[in-house]
């Protein structure tokens, strides 16, 4: 009897934020192949991480748990393989499971991927031109550009898959990461015009705890000539001067994206002649989202919305209604709960997350979560940005940089007093005022604290005490 189960397609970029989207309303460029998926499925439009790094989203979203459980709560932090993760479930129970691409979990020991019939892996970040690439072990440097090496590589595997069985294949692109180095086909793209600037590309980090005018990830002052790639040109004003870089930067950037949506575009159209689409669940999504001149910055690490979102699109045409957006808050936790279900196997009870399924089927009531618990741990470990963890609600965000490394591997103790923001999401969308002391939120304060408290309890993380009632 034929295995109908659905495939699973997992395509995720490293560091795309969904501002650079089109599906996502992006000012800034196209993405027609990405949008295929959006327009054939389902648009997520508050889909959030709980960590804001590489290898951090990605245990998570291996294991189903948060960083504090699954051990990987820095980027220096790997993977411990014998744990649970939902590819050995999926394996387990008949399903063929590979990952390509990017893994930035740890190599060797008990580091390598576990849960694949194959693995075809970059080495920690990987090149962006003629990579070398880990397959089950064995290096070799290949040829070309590294979006497209990973899609033929995925695309080698789909075709000698077992046709009769399902699969779960875990895509993960390298770009647009930082160096954001585009390839021949698209380093011209651009070249003629402006890109539009962030609304807050200016901001000057009033009206905030010291975190973000401390962070070193400034367009105007952090981007390195390698960043972006040459020096700058003599002669520009400082306001010119920025302006030159953020067009450099976001440039490279979405040249880097264009190749990804390229590459996208062919495994869709694989699938599609292939005729395993129609049973094929296909996810686009990125390990978290970025800044794209917003704030004045790029990279992430922040519970700053630019940061915190991750893009989020599913198709698959046997279940879920074309062009459809949910504006429930789920987690990349979520994912591998969701993936397990759609395969019919038991979620284990200690995977944190819940199915997105019944979402994905269109369901409306109201049994869902109204806020979420982020945790950064990397106190002022990269990019001089401290360790902070807050609540998100639809209405409001509260954080609390606790202003400590906690002993946490590769990170500088360096004591700083503790420091509370709070942002109205419906009257400042932007996060630009901290109305933390104003005494409008004098009750929203006490209740969201209690609430921020519950949540890290019912994930089994710790209050940190300091100088402080909470
Ligand atoms: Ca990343």
């Amino acid at each position: 009897m034929a295995d109908d189960r659905p495939n699973i397609l997992f395509i995720m970029s490293d560091d795309h934020a969904s501002h650079a989207m089109s599906c996502y309303g992006s000012r800034i460029n196209e993405t027609p192949n990405l949008d295929r998926i959006a327009s054939g499925g389902m648009r997520f439009d508050n889909c959030f991480c709980t960590n804001s790094i590489c290898a951090p989203s990605r245990a998570t979203i291996l294991t189903g748990t948060y960083n504090h459980i699954n051990g990987v709560t820095t980027l220096g932090a790997k993977i411990d393989g014998r744990q649970e993760n939902f590819a050995k479930l999926l394996q387990g129970a008949g399903y063929q499971t590979a990952l390509v691409g990017k893994w930035h979990l740890g190599h060797g020991g008990h580091h390598d991927p576990t849960g694949f019939d194959h693995w075809d892996v970059l080495p920690g970040q990987g090149d962006y031109h003629n990579p070398e690439m880990n397959r089950m072990g064995d290096s070799r440097r290949i040829d070309g550009y590294v979006t497209d090496i990973i899609t033929d590589l995925s695309l080698e595997w789909l075709e000698a898959r077992d046709k009769d069985r399902p699969f779960c294949l875990m895509l993960h692109h390298k770009a647009p990461h930082r160096w954001w180095e585009p390839d021949e086909k698209h380093a011209e793209m651009y070249e003629d015009v402006d890109i539009p600037e962030p609304e807050t590309l200016w901001d000057d980090y009033e009206n905030r705890a010291s975190a973000a005018r401390e962070a070193k990830m400034r367009v105007d002052r952090d981007l390195s000539e390698r960043d972006l790639k040459g020096p700058t040109p003599d002669g520009l004003s400082p306001e010119e001067e920025k302006r030159w870089k953020y067009q450099r930067y976001i440039k490279d950037y979405l040249r880097c994206v264009a190749s990804v949506d390229d590459n996208v575009g062919r495994v869709i159209d694989y699938l599609d002649v292939d005729g395993a689409a129609k049973n094929t669940l296909i996810c686009y999504t990125s390990d978290q989202g970025f800044f794209l001149g917003d704030h004045g910055w790029y990279d992430k690490r922040f519970m700053y919305e630019e940061s915190l979102r991750m893009p989020f699109i599913v198709r698959y045409p046997e279940g879920i209604q074309p062009g459809s957006v949910n504006q429930r808050m789920v987690l990349n936790v979520d994912f591998p709960a969701t993936f397990l279900d759609y395969a019919g196997v038991e979620v284990p009870g200690h995977f944190q997350g819940r199915s997105l399924r019944s979402l994905l089927e269109g369901a409306t009531s109201d049994d869902w979560r109204t806020s979420m618990y982020y945790r950064y741990w990397m106190h002022l470990s990269q990019h001089h940005v401290y360790a902070h963890y807050g609540i998100r609600t639809h209405d409001y965000k509260l954080i609390y940089y606790y202003a400590d490394a906690l002993g946490q591997p590769g990170t500088v103790d360096d004591t700083k007093p503790p420091e509370w923001e709070l942002f109205d999401l419906q009257k400042d969308p932007s996060e630009l005022n901290n109305v933390f002391n104003d005494l409008a939120y004098a009750e929203i304060v006490p209740a969201l604290r209690t609430e921020l408290r519950d949540l890290q309890l019912a994930v089994d993380d710790e209050p940190y005490f300091k100088e402080d009632d909470l």
